[in-house]
């Protein structure tokens, strides 16, 4: 595998960064995770968008154009010979002194890593997940917003760590109101009735790109789609409940805190909204290797 460093491309063992990177050092810095399918770069645009969002909400400046960007990934795709694939994108604060001052560091790094990915076992997708709700609740808007995709994953790792140990893959996260945020790294949305409904952004949730495909799919096939709080009663007794996310793309829930969801197997919308994606995934994106 080639990793791309601010540049120049590395072999695995010889791409290293800084002990004194205040990505290491404090989380300073954002990421992205992209996927690849048949030899495009699957919402590539809305991915860099997000990345130069998180990068203004931090006050980092990434020292290259939107367009640029861009470029790096695919140019790196084609490097490892990517056709199918999973895009690690980093941006770090940068070198600095041992003091959390950011204004020490002289340039912001850019690292983009091309390689396979690790998928959930093929079961979970044909029975559905059993996922529970976790004591860690997501990152308060007024102290570390949610919508930023910073390194510092803490709060996720947390609620990830109380969903293992409670025999789970996923943890239902809440905000501090009690509303429904998010999973640790996907989003969640529930059917009731003919309705799509996903937690608002304002609630806690990442803004999904998966998430935003799904919403519009769902208004495509002329569903109604809304963005409103949930609570956990909500979900206990939805019709159905799936997850969304770059690396698990759709995946039904079918089990929450030990309530069977709706008939206790993935639903007929879920499965018709993950042929759908799948249906998208292999048609559209970023060429790597031309038109
Ligand atoms: N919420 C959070 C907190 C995320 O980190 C998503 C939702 C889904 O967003 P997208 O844009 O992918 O539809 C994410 C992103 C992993 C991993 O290794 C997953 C994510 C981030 C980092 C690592 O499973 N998902």
């Amino acid at each position: 595998m080639k990793i791309y460093i601010d540049g120049k491309y590395y072999e695995e063992g010889k791409a290293k960064i800084s002990v004194f990177d205040h990505g290491l050092l404090y989380g300073d810095g954002i990421f992205e995770g992209i996927r690849a399918y048949n030899g495009r770069v699957f919402k590539l645009r809305e991915h860099i968008d997000r990345l130069f969002c998180s990068a203004k909400a931090i006050l980092l400046t990434i020292p290259m154009e939107h367009a640029e960007v861009m470029q790096t990934v695919v140019a790196t795709c084609r490097r490892n010979k990517i056709r199918d694939g999973y895009i690690r994108l980093v941006v770090t604060r940068g070198v600095g002194t041992l003091g959390l001052n950011p204004n020490t560091c002289k340039r912001p790094s850019i690292i983009v890593i091309a390689g396979k990915i690790q998928l959930y076992p093929p079961e979970y997708y044909q029975r559905g997940l059993e996922i529970i709700t976790v004591p860690t609740v997501r990152n308060l808007h007024s102290a570390l917003n949610p919508a930023i995709k910073s390194l510092n994953y803490l709060n996720n790792i947390l609620a990830k760590i109380e969903a293992n140990n409670g025999g789970c893959e996923e943890a239902v996260m809440l905000n501090s109101e009690g509303f429904v945020a998010e999973c640790t790294g996907d989003n969640l949305f529930i059917l009731k009735g003919d309705q799509l409904i996903t937690p608002p952004l304002t609630a806690g949730a990442l803004y999904g790109i998966t998430r935003g495909v799904v919403i519009e799919m769902g208004k495509a096939a002329g569903m109604s789609v809304a963005e409103s709080n949930l609570t956990r009663y909500d979900l206990f007794n939805a019709d159905e409940c799936f997850l969304t996310g770059t690396g698990a793309e759709l995946i039904p829930v079918v089990k929450i805190d030990g309530r069977v969801i709706g008939s206790g197997n993935p639903g007929p919308v879920t499965k018709s909204l993950v042929q759908k994606y799948h249906a998208l995934t292999k048609i559209s994106g970023e060429p790597i290797y031309g038109p």
